[in-house]
């Protein structure tokens, strides 16, 4: 048996009030799109590192919280990083991506150049932590870091949504360019790149739709 733990409760509602909520919420987070023009509007650091506690409250795998978030702001590290994600991103529409891929992804109107990476205000480098040290300095082995990870990315796409603010998930692929760049220790693994901002003006978004209720949902 663990330790006796402390008391933990949820917030009460009736059902009534659940419903219009869960209401809100879906109409909320259905608004959210990914960006890919973003104009070079600032929000405050303040704003970021609360979404950034938000998603620090995620579940992990034995609660290893095996995640880090480093924030760039800095103009000459976006622009090393706008440079080596590009390198990658030519060599994979040019070579590496199979037809198929290319063709998944032409709604889109994505292409090698990555301008969002120094005109957004902040990008948010998500590493991955497959294992840690503790305090003596010994290894010790993280679980379900993936899991975990994208868990906790998808609440800070959601902290900064529901701020106002968006988002891209941006993954150049392989991304080891950003423990070069951001002098991060070789157990951090880039799991993903976000890029956080205001749209830029008139940007437009694909016409997609999302999957109905029915596709995505069964009740046994
Ligand atoms: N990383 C590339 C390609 C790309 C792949 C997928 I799957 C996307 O949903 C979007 C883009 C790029 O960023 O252009």
């Amino acid at each position: 048996m663990g330790e006796a733990g402390i008391f933990y409760s949820v917030k009460e509602f009736t059902e009534e009030e659940r419903i219009k909520l869960s209401k809100e919420i879906y109409k909320t987070m259905n608004e959210r799109r990914t960006a890919r023009n973003f104009s070079n509007r600032y929000f405050s650091e303040e704003v970021l590192m609360n979404c950034i506690r938000a998603a620090g409250t995620a579940p992990s795998g034995a609660n290893r919280q095996p995640w880090k978030f480093i924030v760039i702001k800095d103009k000459n590290v976006k622009k090393k990083i706008r440079e080596e994600a590009e390198k990658e991103e030519r060599k994979f529409y040019d070579n590496r991506a199979p037809e198929e891929w290319k063709k998944a992804l032409e709604p889109f109107g994505t292409n090698a150049e990555k301008s969002f990476l120094e005109t957004a205000p902040y990008l948010i480098a998500i590493f991955e932590e497959k294992y840690s040290y503790d305090e003596d300095g010994n290894k010790i082995k993280n679980y379900y870091t993936k899991e975990s990870v994208g868990i906790a990315a998808g609440m800070l796409i959601n902290a900064l949504h529901q701020c106002g603010i968006a988002a891209l998930t941006h993954t150049p692929s392989p991304m080891n360019f950003l423990n070069k760049i951001l002098n991060r220790p070789e157990n951090e693994k880039p799991f993903l790149l976000l890029v956080a901002g205001f749209p830029a003006e008139n940007a437009t978004v694909p016409d997609i739709a999302r999957k109905k209720l029915d596709e995505i949902f069964k009740m046994i």
